[in-house]
């Protein structure tokens, strides 16, 4: 039966969005060929488009909808705050009933001593601020010339200037003369694509110990802090080797410098616990939050700042902030996106019984011709698509071109499973069934055995 829409036909749809809407990340006259998908609803795990068609999320949106679509709590939160208090800022000395309770749980789910929030309204936000919070750190501490901050290459962490320089990704540095100074990156833990013959261990320890390598390099006095995410999300779910993340803290510990904690993706639950730091066992003086914060229902980020680097901060007057730091809508959505989290237990569901489930099946891609490797950590997971396993291989065509296959016949089979370049990632919504598991698993390798077809026909997959 044809879906009955409420809204003027999809082709209409698409034609005014190519002609008016600019889309991130986007190549615009691609979308003018070949139309965007127009998603018009979405309940659960489940999106639908302006066709009606169902589509299977296995990405949250972008990593976000931790708590699933179609909640009603967080609706009615943010029409409760919007007729008490739409707006109201927390400059010159004001403050409201949601942005402080919202701080105080932060400061009471956060590990450590991580008990001060500066809000923003996006993770790009948020990592700008950190940027600015630990130079003025080392400033006020006398220390002005440690104002280098380390990070990685094909980490991300925002497309702002700062947060875009943090990042260490080629494309967004090609644009807009970035990075700003003193931002250095150093290479990334993927064993599977620059792991060599290293065991996956000693290459951990390698790619930890360029961290104090740098540290040398620019001179211990001139680093102030290293930032990472805990698994590298939007460069293709990149699990670094266990013995990485020791050897980073004991580093980030002998020169003290600050560790920030990119938990944008990481955060609320995705990794099976509520903060990536806990199940690394990492402790940073600075995390960063958002995405899974609000479950995406609103814009919304922040950093959440230890004890000693707020008191620093505090006696000064910190020159920074935004108009919707700690917007009173976005933060009641937040606090009652935790509600649910925590009394619906979603967090410890992921932990105890669905990402072990979810595992098991992602594993078992690892037996398909084109499948070399498979990692997955709570909600978070990744395939690398090869031509040989056992050389790890990359495909006879510009990187990404396989993935990209693969990714459109995921789309055609109403999954959303994003490819970086070669990897195929997944990062469902945490309240994911085992029977959509299940969904995902076998709509996954329907669209492997296509891509592999397709790859096969244009000889870049052994036939
Ligand atoms: N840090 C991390 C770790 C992120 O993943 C940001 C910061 C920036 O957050 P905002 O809210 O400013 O976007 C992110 C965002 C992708 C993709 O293609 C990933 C993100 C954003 C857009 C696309 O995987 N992550």
């Amino acid at each position: 039966m044809p879906a009955i829409t409420n809204h003027m036909p999809t082709a209409e749809l698409q034609a005014l969005d190519a002609a008016h809407h600019m889309h991130p990340f986007s190549t615009q006259t691609q979308v003018a060929e070949k139309g965007a998908r127009i998603i018009t609803s979405a309940d659960g795990c489940w999106l639908t488009d302006s066709e009606g068609e169902r589509i299977l999320d296995g990405m949250a949106g972008l990593w976000c909808v931790n708590v699933g679509y179609g909640r009603d709590e967080l609706a009615e939160a943010a029409a409760r705050q919007m007729k008490e208090l739409p707006y109201y800022n927390t400059f010159f000395m004001t403050s409201h009933v949601p942005a402080i309770a919202l701080a105080a749980k932060l400061a009471e789910i956060a590990p450590g001593d991580l008990n001060h929030v500066f809000y923003a309204g996006s993770g790009s936000e948020a990592n700008d601020t950190n940027l600015r919070m630990v130079r003025t750190y080392w400033a006020e501490k006398g220390q002005p010339e440690r104002n280098i901050i380390l990070a990685r290459t094909n980490g991300y962490h925002g497309s702002s200037v700062g947060s875009g320089s943090l990042g260490g990704m080629a494309g967004i540095h090609s644009q807009g003369g970035l990075p700003i100074p003193d931002i250095h990156h150093i290479p990334q833990p993927d064993w599977w694509s620059e792991g060599g013959d290293m065991s996956p261990e000693d290459f951990g320890l390698a790619r930890a110990q360029e961290l104090e390598k740098a540290i040398l390099h620019y001179g211990p006095e001139r680093v102030g802090a290293f930032i990472a995410e805990p698994v590298q999300g939007a460069g293709g779910v990149i699990i670094a080797p266990e013995t990485y993340w020791p050897e980073i803290q004991r580093i980030v510990d002998k020169y003290g410098i600050l560790l920030i904690a990119d938990e944008v993706i990481c955060g609320f639950g995705r990794t099976g616990k509520w903060f990536g730091c806990q199940t690394l066992n990492i402790k940073p003086h600075i995390m960063t939050i958002a995405k899974g914060l609000s479950s995406g229902y609103q814009p919304i980020g922040a950093s959440i700042v230890c004890d000693e680097v707020n008191a620093v901060i505090s006696a000064c007057e910190f020159n920074h902030g935004y108009t919707y730091s700690g917007h009173p809508v976005a933060c009641a959505v937040a606090l009652e996106n935790i509600r649910l989290l925590e009394e619906e237990g979603i967090v410890d569901t992921v932990g105890a019984e669905t990402a072990p489930y979810l595992k098991e099946k992602w594993e078992s891609l690892l037996d398909h011709p084109m499948v070399g490797e498979a990692k997955i950590v709570g909600m978070m997971g990744s395939i690398a698509l090869t031509p040989n396993k056992d050389t790890r291989a990359k495909f006879d065509a510009e990187a990404g071109t396989v993935g990209y296959m693969c990714r459109e016949r995921c789309f055609a089979n109403n999954l959303v499973m994003r490819h970086v370049g070669d990897r195929m990632i997944i990062s469902p919504p945490l309240v994911i069934s085992k029977e959509e598991i299940d969904i995902l698993i076998e709509r996954a390798r329907k669209s492997l055995d296509e891509c592999m077809a397709q790859a096969q026909e244009k000889g870049l997959f052994p036939a």
